[in-house]
């Protein structure tokens, strides 16, 4: 059969995610399988079993990432690389993330069982920590793989109970011995929900992203004085829970201020001690900015920074600052990008050219390969949410696409 012909197995797709979203199952639909739990554990136990059946050259590295190589005819090119991330938000979605890896194992299932030989090495790969949720912040594994972290620095993040990530790391045994360090690649395919409205609302099957938005982290720790609520008068409070409620009002005017393409957003908070009848003294909350272009986000964070140091100063609630994490946009080999397009039309998938608001390791990969990726739809818009949805002929169609952008690329000479 001609490889412009080969489709994946819609069927054996849906299989495997169906297996995977049972691990870390939540009662509202969604999964929690938190970077480094138990549950991630169990669902990299179960990718590494399949990998395996495909007799892949199997390697972890130092940072947990896992890899599944496909020999090519010329070992001694660099591969095509594709891959996205198990672990999932604390309440998120079946889809997020493990579609970027089930996707490319079906490819891989695909070629296996049709013993196509591909020119170049095929590399899938499941990246630790995408989503900096339990340990801040996201995309902290393939960071370190394309060098712009470093992994003492990420060694020694923790999460809300004080775990160290290297500890856990350890602990569900996936800190194996090859250094995390990235090697030469042809190209990256990324494949993933859009997690946003837009190709619902056009009326598209396959998004193909120009590019991701840059990402920008910060961490606010304020200091106030704990009191009886009753007998303090209002006059002369520091109340850093009411310091904070004022700086996150002034981040969620930010866009409307700074104009552009910008999100901004306070997600988590802490407050303690967070009695109803004590004045809280401790709250740390963060911040994420998001823009195409990486000068306004910066531009935004001075501007609101300075408010925040008068907010403080007025409210007599000291102010510790992290700029924790800063990704830059990342304008993806428009080459490749076309490479989506065309691909989706000669598959009969009306297709769109966009722009992705959400982080992904492509982020990364594209500081050192060609990248690109392939989005498609989020019923409703949704993510990072239980109710996060893809149909299953989106999923497969896409995975389509994710075959022949592979195939095209790992026959390049
Ligand atoms: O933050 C993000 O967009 C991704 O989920 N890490
Ligand atoms: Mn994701
Ligand atoms: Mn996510």
């Amino acid at each position: 059969m001609e490889t412009k012909d080969l489709r994946i197995s819609g069927s054996r797709l849906r299989k495997s995610l169906e297996e995977m979203a049972a691990i870390g199952a939540t009662p509202g639909g969604g999964v929690q399988r938190l970077t480094l739990s138990d549950e991630d554990k169990v669902a990299r136990d179960l990718f590494v079993k399949w990998l395996r059946e495909l007799d892949l050259d199997v390697t972890i590295d130092d940072m947990g990432n896992i890899f599944g190589r496909r020999a090519g005819a010329d070992n001694r090119l660099a591969p095509v690389m594709s891959g996205s991330h198990i672990d999932s938000q604390p309440k998120g979605g079946r889809f997020d993330g493990i579609l970027g890896v089930m996707g490319p194992l079906e490819v891989l299932r695909t070629l296996h069982e049709n013993k196509v030989e591909t020119h170049r090495p095929i590399d899938i790969v499941d990246w630790t920590n995408e989503e900096g949720s339990r340990f801040a912040p996201a995309m902290v594994a393939s960071g370190v793989w394309a060098g712009a972290l470093e992994k003492e620095w990420a060694y020694n993040r923790t999460d809300i109970n004080g775990k160290r990530f290297e500890d856990e790391l350890i602990r569900i045994g996936y800190k194996g011995e090859i250094p995390c360090r990235q090697h030469p690649l042809h190209a990256y395919f990324e494949y993933h929900i859009e997690q946003g409205p837009i190709l619902e609302r056009k009326g598209k099957l396959i998004g193909a992203p120009k590019g991701i938005l840059c990402l920008h982290w910060y961490d606010i720790y304020l200091e106030g004085t704990a009191n009886q609520v009753g007998p303090t008068p209002m006059k002369g409070r520091n109340d850093a829970l009411c310091a904070a409620a004022e700086m996150i009002l002034k981040v969620n005017q930010l866009p409307t201020k700074m104009g552009g393409d910008m999100v901004a957003t306070v997600g988590e908070i802490q407050n303690y001690p967070n009695s109803r009848n004590i004045i809280p003294d401790k709250v740390h909350f963060t911040v994420d900015i998001r823009s195409w272009d990486d000068d306004l986000a910066i531009a935004a964070w001075e501007d609101v920074r300075k408010a925040f140091e008068e907010i403080a100063g007025q409210r007599g609630c000291p102010i510790r600052i992290e700029e924790t994490w800063r990704v830059a946009h990342s304008p993806f080999d428009e080459r490749l990008v076309q490479r989506v397009l065309q691909s989706a039309e000669n598959l009969g998938y009306p297709a769109l050219h966009m722009v992705s608001g959400a982080g992904h390791d492509a982020s990364y990969m594209n500081q050192i390969t060609s990248t690109a990726m392939i989005f498609v739809p989020s019923i409703g818009g949704r993510s990072h949410v239980e109710v996060e949805n893809t149909t299953w002929e989106d999923c497969e169609a896409g995975a389509n696409v994710l075959l022949q952008c592979m195939l095209a690329s790992a026959n390049e000479k």
